[in-house]
């Protein structure tokens, strides 16, 4: 799944694609690149970000899916508003990719339950209307039963089960430790019974692990270690992982599924 990010201040590419003509471009290239999906998003997530009112994110989102759609991506669409997912799916998109996994818009999942599309329900309990200082007794524990229950809620709504994928959502309301200890343990969510994605590519801890002289290693500098894990995490079956650099993470890809035949 490749990263589009059609925002002025997204933490490892803000600005570079917010003209909707280049986050299309970029989307084009990632095609070619090799992505199986896109991931266009118009409303940043990083840590301090304030929302952006409906209308922007249906400005900033609707043409690029639009176009990227027309030229035969599968598209998916990073939001957490029911109002965008419709106006998104209207467009050509076929999956949302909803990082409070429903919880930030009443609205969402009978929307994506009526429109048929697919459903990435994300681990945040920081997500906007949630609790920002929640802490964790057993992170994986607490995720999985997290998860667990948003699959449930996904479910009841009417969403498909085979439209649901389920995602952890490093970085989200955790720390380094808790990726890492979540990434350690990712087959505790092979009980959930959906597919699994996972977006570790640039993200601060990476930055931390390679820290030089206490400065974290800058978001660009992240794409070797970004490759190391999908390569580990291809090994290990998971379904997809959400990257910037869609070249280098197809070649890690190839390499696995030649070894593992
Ligand atoms: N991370 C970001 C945004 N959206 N969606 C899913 N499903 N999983 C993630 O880990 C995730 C996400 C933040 O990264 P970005 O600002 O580079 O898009």
């Amino acid at each position: 799944m490749g990263i589009v990010n059609a925002t002025p201040d997204s933490f490892s590419d803000g600005g570079e694609h917010s003209d909707p003509r280049r986050a299309v471009e970029h989307g084009r290239r990632l095609l070619d690149e090799g992505a199986d999906i896109l991931d266009i998003g118009g409303e940043s997530t990083r840590p301090g970000a304030q929302r952006v009112p409906a209308a922007v994110e249906l400005g900033r989102v609707v043409p690029v899916v639009a176009e990227l759609a027309a030229a035969g991506a599968v598209v998916s669409v990073d939001t957490m508003r029911a109002e965008v997912a419709q106006a998104a799916v209207g467009a050509g998109a076929s999956i949302i990719n909803d990082v409070s996994g429903g919880l930030a818009d009443p609205a969402m999942l009978e929307t994506v339950a009526g429109l048929g599309v697919g459903f990435v329900t994300m681990h945040w309990p920081g997500h906007p209307g949630g609790d920002p200082s929640a802490g964790y007794g057993d992170v994986v524990e607490d995720v999985r039963r997290d998860l667990a229950q948003r699959v449930d809620a996904a479910l009841a709504a009417g969403v498909a089960a085979d439209q649901l994928v389920v995602d952890p959502g490093l970085g989200f309301s955790k720390s380094a430790d808790h990726n890492w200890t979540l990434l350690r343990h990712l087959d505790a969510f092979a009980e959930l019974g959906c597919p699994l994605l996972v977006g570790a590519s640039r993200k601060r801890f990476l930055g931390e692990l390679l820290a030089r002289d206490g400065a974290p290693r800058p978001a660009k500098g992240r794409d070797d270690a970004t490759v190391a894990l999908t390569a580990i995490l291809a090994s290990r079956g998971v379904w997809g992982v959400r990257v910037h650099n869609v070249l280098a993470q197809r070649d890690a890809i190839a390499v696995v599924e030649r070894l593992d035949g």
